[in-house]
């Protein structure tokens, strides 16, 4: 039998309570499935820890956690400490040093559940959003002079690399050709931003030179929000700078009933450091302690993380689970229900 190391960082608001849900429904999944075991080591880092310490994250933090096969993250930010500190110090700190420089973030209805798009229900969406998630907007280059004064500067400088655009494009690529429909958009906004996006745009037509048997498009990114709204089936996979993707994807979301829903995956594709798996929701702090943060986003986010360890029985098991308890309309009240975290939770444990 296979063992897995998981190493557990619920961190701040909500994550203090999804991810728990999430490692219950793991252990049943494993007694119900038999054939692998997860070994999991929970961290007490965020921004607690930042209140003792003045760091998210002890310093010998990425060393503890490199040997894990996986990390299951939960959220960052809290209302007493800059979002800039807490993202930073934790999160993007995890995603930068273990090169995790592929974010996937599916999207789909799934059963029982209303879209705000009227007239859509399961089928009419079902997109699978890669986003850049090394560099780019994040690549955390600037500064802030003469500060205070009149003359004060502040500057966010977007880095696109040859080497960071080619291996994203070549990842969505293989990612759309995985796919039964063949298909990758292109967001840019190489009308406007006449360097780096240009310099993506001409990556991306060199890399899908490679793959003739998948059709691509290329939208810009404000026309994309649109098109999300408007035609929404049109799309199935969509690569996207970290900016860009992190905004669509909120939308994504929120056209397929909630954010509380939406899981992602930040891999490192070739494996030499661990991947993390979180939610795409924040810590939510205006309904953290409640009892109803949505732990859909987060039972999807560990079906991704069993995918990648390659337990695919298990994921599809954890996912038929999830898509019983959402059409048996067992919601929290994002999803315009009264059930509790703990209801959703013993719900997807029922049906497993
Ligand atoms: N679980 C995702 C999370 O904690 N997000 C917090 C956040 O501020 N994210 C912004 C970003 O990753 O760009």
């Amino acid at each position: 039998m296979k063992t897995y190391s998981i190493a557990s960082v619920p961190a701040d608001g909500i994550g203090q309570e999804v991810v728990p849900a999430a490692l219950e429904v793991l252990k049943v999944l494993q007694q119900r499935d038999r054939g692998f075991r997860l070994r999991v080591e929970t961290f007490p880092w965020g921004s607690e820890y930042y209140r003792h310490h003045g760091l998210m994250m002890p310093t010998s933090g990425l060393e503890t956690l490199r040997p894990f096969d996986a990390i299951l993250f939960g959220a960052v930010g809290a209302p007493d400490i800059a979002d800039d500190i807490t993202l930073w110090g934790l999160r993007l700190r995890i995603c930068q040093s273990f090169d995790q420089y592929a974010n996937i973030r599916p999207t789909r209805i799934l059963p029982g559940i209303r879209s705000p798009l009227s007239g859509r229900g399961p089928g009419d969406l079902d997109m699978m959003i890669v986003r850049e998630n090394s560099e780019g907007e994040y690549a955390g280059q600037g500064g802030r002079s003469h500060r205070g004064l009149p003359e004060e500067v502040g500057t966010e400088t977007a880095i696109y690399t040859r080497a960071g655009c080619e291996r994203i494009m070549r990842f969505a690529y293989e990612l759309a050709r995985s796919r039964p429909r063949k298909k990758l958009t292109v967001v840019t906004k190489s009308n406007a931003q006449r360097h780096g996006m240009v310099m993506w745009d001409e990556i991306s037509a060199e890399v899908g030179a490679q793959f003739p048997d998948v059709a691509s498009d290329k939208m810009l990114v404000d026309a994309m929000t649109a098109r999300m709204v408007n035609n929404p089936g049109s799309l199935d996979t969509v690569v996207a700078t970290n900016l860009h993707a992190d905004i669509l994807s909120d939308l994504a979301a929120a056209l397929a009933g909630s954010l509380g829903i939406a899981p992602t995956a930040n891999l490192n594709p070739p494996r030499k450091f661990p991947s993390m798996f979180e939610p795409i929701h924040g810590s939510a702090f205006d309904i953290t302690g409640k009892g109803i943060a949505n732990p859909i986003g987060t039972f999807w986010t560990t079906v991704l993380m069993l995918d990648h360890l390659g337990e695919k029985a298990a994921a599809a098991r954890l996912m038929a689970a999830i898509e019983k308890t959402t059409a048996a309309a067992v919601f929290t009240p994002d999803l315009g229900g009264k059930a509790k975290t703990k209801d959703v939770t013993q719900a997807v444990i029922d049906a497993l």
